[in-house]
């Protein structure tokens, strides 16, 4: 965040606590105007406004300073606008993942979940949001018939933590341990290492980093493929060459981008991920990126337009070829993802 957008956060924080702690509705609605009218983003309007007054209001009603009815006011009001601002997280480039995020049994605080499933949203996943006191057997159910990528709880309580060894438990009891589970809330917040001990693969403290952290799990393997699975993957990719070119490039017409340019672009991929599985190294790839964005505008195409194309085909690797070798061809493409990011406007 810029110096010069920091500083009318706090002030506008500020107002925002003193809306919610009167009740007033229609203030709140003018500070979050006023906070879209300064350019502050939907994210930080969630992560500094909305979550530090949440935590403020929590300490006054610790401290008898506002009562159960102030505090229930405030959350229903704080809800309702997000609910109003979710078109805002909207994704531009949906991508196939999908998660499942819900609040273990008993666990009633729903708000900061809610944030972590618009900030996924926003970043192109598919989620399932179940919100507040989930029955594990409902929550593992969604997460085998969504296939799920990946599956976030939430508990705030410090006496929901046992719930969260529950599910994973019960995860494996379905013979879906393959699923990665990631936490949060207060407990994973004040110990650090909480997430570990309880064999989930990760814990983040407010939604941006959950993000951050799913992106990296989901995007690299457990552990490094071995040689023989490597060669599987070869293979398949081989062998679903045709497939993957053509639904490659079905998803970029729909787009309306040009057939004979993006065909020898996505060939030019195949040939280049083929070479780096074989050598099983995604850095072979690396210095791809800065070539494609010495050479593309010359062809006519933009690093916005390559960034799309090859988030196409990491969908596509992920759609076509059977696990595990999607995600492994998929964590290749997705490392150049990265790297094109830095090409962006
Ligand atoms: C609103 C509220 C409630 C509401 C919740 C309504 C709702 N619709 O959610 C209600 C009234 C139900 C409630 C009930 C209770 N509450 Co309450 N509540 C709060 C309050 C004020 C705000 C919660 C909130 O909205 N936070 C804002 C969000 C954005 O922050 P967040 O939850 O931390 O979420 C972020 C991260 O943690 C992370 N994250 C969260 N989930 C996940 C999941 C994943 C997968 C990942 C990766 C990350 C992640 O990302 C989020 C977004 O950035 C908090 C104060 C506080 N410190 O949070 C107290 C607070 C949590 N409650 C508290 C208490 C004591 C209770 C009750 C026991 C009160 C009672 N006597 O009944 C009950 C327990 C209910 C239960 N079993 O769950 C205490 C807990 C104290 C403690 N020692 O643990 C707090 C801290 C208040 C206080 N200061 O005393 N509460």
């Amino acid at each position: 965040m810029s110096e010069s957008s920091y500083q009318p956060i706090g002030t506008l924080q500020a107002s925002y606590l003193h809306a919610l702690v009167a009740g007033s509705g229609r203030e709140a609605d003018r500070v979050v105007t006023e906070a879209l009218d300064l350019a502050v983003t939907p994210q930080q309007i969630y992560l500094d406004i909305f979550q530090p007054t949440a935590y403020q209001i929590g300490q006054l009603w610790q401290r008898n300073k506002v009562s159960v009815a102030q505090e229930h006011l405030a959350t229903a009001i704080v809800e309702r606008q997000m609910g109003e601002m979710h078109p805002m997280f909207r994704a531009k480039q949906p991508r196939s993942r999908t998660m499942v995020l819900g609040c273990v049994p008993e666990e009633w605080h729903r708000v900061g979940l809610r944030m972590v499933a618009d900030f996924f949203e926003a970043d192109g996943w598919e989620v399932h949001y179940l919100g507040a006191n989930v029955p594990v057997k409902e929550l593992v159910g969604l997460a085998r018939e969504s296939h799920a990528d990946l599956v976030g709880l939430s508990a705030e309580m410090i006496f929901n933590v046992p719930r969260v060894s529950e599910f994973v438990q019960a995860l494996d009891q379905a013979g879906l341990s393959g699923i990665p589970v990631i936490a949060g809330g207060m407990p994973f917040i004040v110990q650090h290492d909480l997430a570990h001990a309880l064999n989930l693969r990760g814990s983040a403290p407010n939604a941006e980093e959950a993000v951050h952290l799913a992106n990296e799990i989901v995007g690299t393997p457990s552990s490094p493929p071995s040689p023989l699975v490597l060669a599987a993957t070869v293979l398949a990719l081989r062998a679903n060459y045709d497939k993957i070119l053509a639904k490659a490039i079905d998803h970029c017409l729909e787009a309306g981008d040009s057939d004979a340019l993006i065909r020898a672009g996505y060939q030019y991929v195949l040939r280049m991920l083929d070479a780096a599985l074989v050598a099983g190294s995604p850095e072979l790839l690396d210095g791809q990126i800065s070539w494609a964005n010495d050479r593309q505008p010359h062809d006519g195409v933009a690093p916005e337009a390559l960034f799309e194309r090859l988030i196409r085909m990491a969908d596509t690797l992920r759609e076509t070829l059977p696990s595990p070798h999607g995600a492994i061809a998929a964590s290749y493409v997705d490392r150049l993802i990265e790297q094109q990011q830095a090409y962006l406007v």
